[in-house]
């Protein structure tokens, strides 16, 4: 028929979900077939993903989606599995908010300035770029044992199917990609001593990435072949290649466990400014670069919420709704957020520290929270338009921040443009239709997101004025 069917594996750093896309020529329809908690697990060695329980998950989610033309994997991005000569998996894949990084940014830059290695890889300092990881993990037994690095989506694909590859678009945020040339960075990685023919061959969005093997399709009762496609892999680009945009003038802000806001531009902006700016430029479809900055995101709320014990989010939203509006704000593109624990905690301290009145109750910490996320929005979208010198007249928001209308609103309110939020499974809409154009059935990312902007509801909002209290929180943040 005109309608195919294609499964969306998408793993964000708190929960999996394998979502189905149905599309035609002018319809989009996304259903959840299944979602899975993605809980780290602390061992003596250090914090960890359970991608056996991952994989499980994936398996699940397959059977419950049903037959299909195609999968397609994305994830978190960073993170990898190491595989031995035999090629099977050693030890549990490292997760980027593990310590085992910290310290190690500083031996990197006495080899390859930090100037140097941004105007080679154009991407943005975070102690969890892959290259960083590798570089802590250089003396390990494991890492001599290696054999073969695969990304997490592209270690999934490879148990699915048996093939090997590099998907590119989370190829770049290991910090080895040259964003100008969109191929290895081999200069910067002989200089550190990392082997490159660690990584399989590079594969582009669209690429067959092999067939499920037998096994998988007797464990999910599908019947084959099932073709499995290579998509925008790093789950942001997957989310960005979904924002319903009309036009040029926009920006996005992808929200989920991380907030990621900038621009979509044609080629990298590789200036001093920027780098201090800590902008990055990741890989996007059609030869798209994804300048952005990453902000801390609902991670921070996520964490408040685990340490007061799960209370429900739409009571606790609604009480900080009436909180007055920026008590107190933190830096949320702080990385002293980055590691898990003592969150509540650490937010008051970020307050009286920087002189402000210290939030008490969930309610004023969760505003807390809020304020800053939606003045960070605010400062990243700016400068990525000043650095950029493209400007913006509307703010898309993805992913699963659309859900908190009080974020979105108050977004609006400190951009002082208005906000257009929605889809919230963005990362598996950008898979599907990735996997949907392999297969020619939509056009070029002008015309996806056409389809985008005539089938998902969106909500818009206005911003409500106000924008110098926003301007006076931001110099308080930066006086603080
Ligand atoms: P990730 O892909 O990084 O795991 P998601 O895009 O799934 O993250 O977003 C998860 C976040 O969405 C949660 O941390 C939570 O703050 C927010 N969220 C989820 N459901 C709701 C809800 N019902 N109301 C408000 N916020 C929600
Ligand atoms: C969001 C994300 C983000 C990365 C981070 C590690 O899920 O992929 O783009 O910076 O995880």
């Amino acid at each position: 028929s005109a309608v195919k069917s294609y499964a969306a594996v998408d793993l964000g750093a708190s929960s999996g979900r394998v979502m189905v896309g149905r599309v035609g020529p002018d319809s989009l329809e996304l259903t959840e077939a299944h979602r899975f908690p993605n809980r780290p697990v602390r061992v003596p060695e250090g914090l960890r993903w359970d991608v056996l329980g991952l994989y499980a998950g994936v398996l699940d989610g397959l059977k419950a989606a049903g037959a299909v033309d195609s999968v397609g994997i994305d994830s978190w991005a960073v993170d990898y599995g190491l595989l031995d000569a035999d090629g099977a998996l050693l030890g549990n894949p490292v997760h980027y908010r593990d310590g085992r990084t910290d310290g190690i940014a500083e031996k990197v830059w006495a080899t390859v300035p930090a100037e140097e290695l941004y105007a080679a890889t154009g991407l943005q300092y975070a102690p969890f770029n892959t290259l960083y990881q590798l570089t802590a993990a250089r003396e390990s037994a494991q890492l001599a044992q290696a054999r073969r690095l695969l990304l997490i989506p592209d270690l999934l694909t490879y148990w699915l199917t048996g093939e090997q590859g590099t998907e590119l678009t989370n190829a770049s945020t290991t910090q080895l990609i040259d964003p100008r040339t969109r191929d290895w960075a081999h200069g910067v990685a002989e200089r550190l001593g990392i082997d490159l023919s660690l990584f399989a061959p590079l594969r582009q969005p669209g690429d067959a990435a092999g067939v499920l093997r037998p096994e998988v399709l007797e464990e999910t009762g599908l019947a084959g072949p099932v073709p499995v496609t290579a998509v925008g892999s790093h789950d942001t680009a997957s989310a960005v290649a979904a924002v319903p945009a009309d036009g040029e003038r926009f920006a996005y802000i992808c929200t989920g466990t991380w907030s990621l806001a900038g621009l979509e531009l044609d080629a990298p902006v590789l200036t001093e400014e920027s780098r201090a700016a800590n902008f990055t430029n990741e890989l996007g479809l059609d030869g798209t670069v994804r300048y952005l900055r990453n902000i801390m995101g609902l991670w921070l709320l996520q964490e408040c919420v685990r340490a007061w014990g799960q209370p429900d989010l739409g009571a606790l939203l609604l009480d900080a709704a009436k909180v007055p509006a920026l008590r107190s704000v933190v830096d949320a593109g702080d990385a002293a957020f980055l590691a898990p624990g003592r969150m509540p905690e650490r937010i008051a301290e970020a307050c009286r520290d920087s002189g402000q009145p210290v939030p008490a109750t969930p309610a004023e910490i969760t505003r807390c929270i809020l304020d800053s996320l939606a003045l960070a929005h605010r400062k990243a979208v700016e400068d990525a338009q000043r650095l950029a010198g493209r400007s913006a007249d509307v703010v898309y928001i993805v992913g699963g921040g659309t859900r908190n209308a009080l974020l979105c609103q108050l977004t609006a309110d400190a951009c002082g443009l208005p906000v257009v939020s929605g889809p919230t499974e963005a990362a598996a809409l950008g898979n599907v239709l990735v996997q949907a154009r392999a297969h020619g059935l939509v056009g070029d990312l002008a015309g996806t997101r056409r389809l985008l902007t005539r089938t998902q509801p969106l909500t818009r909002y206005e911003p409500r004025g106000g924008t110098q209290r926003w301007q006076a929180a931001q110099a308080r943040l930066a006086r603080g």
